[in-house]
């Protein structure tokens, strides 16, 4: 018999990746999503299997992570062997307008959920999606030693899941484990985070649909990776004799400059002729630097990054290119994989 995983924030960035990896190694994989007015599945729509199909591997479930009974009562019916918590208010700008509804979802829920599974008997390994924005303004490189210095509500919402984490593997001997992962990106990327607006609009502008492109701070620097890789970190972590804490990272810098010009460069534009600057996109705190020693994870998890950040952009743009093609032409919409 294969395995069975729950995944929170199916309908994400990382949960249609993880879900396809899962359902590859002949797992039967259950994700969580939340009721929403309009359509919220559109990254996973190419792996839906119908309600009425026999023997289904991938199962959807009306829940929500700020719904601590749902959670026990579907770990209780599931008893899956796996869960991987990637169900988030996962954007840092919009943390500091919704602070306490952050801390809730991103903070709180991961400990609601080790609370589920106690309360129904699951013995599941679990995941939980810790991030490099715990560092917030330690300097880098970071890495699992590093301390915690967030800077925003999400970051400080991230640190309190992941201490949940680490108490309840050590008060109740749970398999849990803290992923802490630097930023990773894909076609799959929310609009909204920095790279798929770079490169959605690099498209845009190419078609002649846009010409401006408004930005914040172009100083920063991140360690941007690929999200595929990443869940097969997660993956990873999970399948180890002993339960522990990761980086996952690729350890090369760029500043959001550099993004901007090598994913302009890709579609023969000149960037400084379309971005401008609005500080409605800054910070309050800003994280000025995260570069990630992944080496914990290369050597434990025989886990190594291929694709890096020029790749990444060049990727992005490519599919974002398409995508505003298949638009332009009236096609239904493709989701890159
Ligand atoms: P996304 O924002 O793409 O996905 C977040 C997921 O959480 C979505 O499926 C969303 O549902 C779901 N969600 C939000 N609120 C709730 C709720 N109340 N109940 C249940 N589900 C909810 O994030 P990513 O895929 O990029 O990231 C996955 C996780 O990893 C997140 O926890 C994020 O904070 C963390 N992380 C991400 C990094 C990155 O660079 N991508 C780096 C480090 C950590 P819906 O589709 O309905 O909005
Ligand atoms: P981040 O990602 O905050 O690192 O969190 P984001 O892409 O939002 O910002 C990266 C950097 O770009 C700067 N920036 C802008 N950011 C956005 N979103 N929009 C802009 O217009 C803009 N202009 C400049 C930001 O100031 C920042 O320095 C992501 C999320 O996925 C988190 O959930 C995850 O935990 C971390 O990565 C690791």
């Amino acid at each position: 018999m294969g395995k069975t995983a729950l995944i929170t924030g199916v309908t994400g960035q990382d949960g249609s990746y993880l879900a396809e990896l899962l359902l590859d190694k002949g797992y039967t994989v259950h994700g969580i999503v939340r009721r929403s007015s309009t359509f919220n599945t559109e990254r996973i729509d190419h792996i839906y299997q119908d309600p009425q199909a026999q023997n289904r591997s991938f199962v959807l479930h009306h829940a929500d992570l700020t719904d601590g009974v749902a959670l026990v009562n579907l770990l209780r019916d599931l008893q899956p062997d796996e869960i991987y918590n990637l169900g988030a208010q996962s954007h840092v700008r919009v943390s500091f307008d919704a602070p306490l509804y952050t801390g809730d979802v991103t903070g709180l829920s991961a400990l609601r959920l080790l609370e589920a599974v106690r309360a129904s008997g699951t013995q599941a390994r679990i995941y939980q999606a810790s991030s490099s924005e715990m560092f917030g303004s330690a300097p880098p490189p970071q890495n699992e030693g590093t301390p915690f210095h967030p800077r925003s509500p999400y970051g400080c919402a991230k640190v309190f899941g992941y201490w949940a984490t680490v108490n309840y593997r050590e008060a109740y001997g749970m398999y849990a484990v803290n992923g802490i992962l630097f930023n990773h990106e894909s076609p799959r990327r929310g609009e909204t985070f920095v790279t798929r607006k770079i490169t959605r609009a690099v498209a845009r502008i190419k078609a002649g649909l846009q010409d401006r492109l408004y930005l914040g701070n172009l100083d920063a620097v991140r360690d941007w990776g690929y999200a595929p890789e990443y869940v097969d970190a997660m993956w990873r972590m999970l399948q180890r004799d002993e339960p522990d804490d990761y980086v996952v990272a690729t350890g090369e810098a760029a500043t959001v400059r550099q993004f901007v010009e090598v994913a302009f460069g890709h579609a023969d534009l000149d960037w400084t002729e379309h971005v401008r600057y609005d500080p409605k996109y800054e910070r309050p705190t800003e994280v000025d630097a995260l570069i990630g020693d992944a080496g914990k994870a290369r050597d434990l998890l025989d886990w190594e990054p291929k694709v890096r950040v020029a790749d990444l952009a060049r990727i992005m743009v490519e599919a974002d290119i398409r995508q505003v093609a298949d638009q332009l032409a009236g096609a239904t919409v493709r989701i890159d994989r």
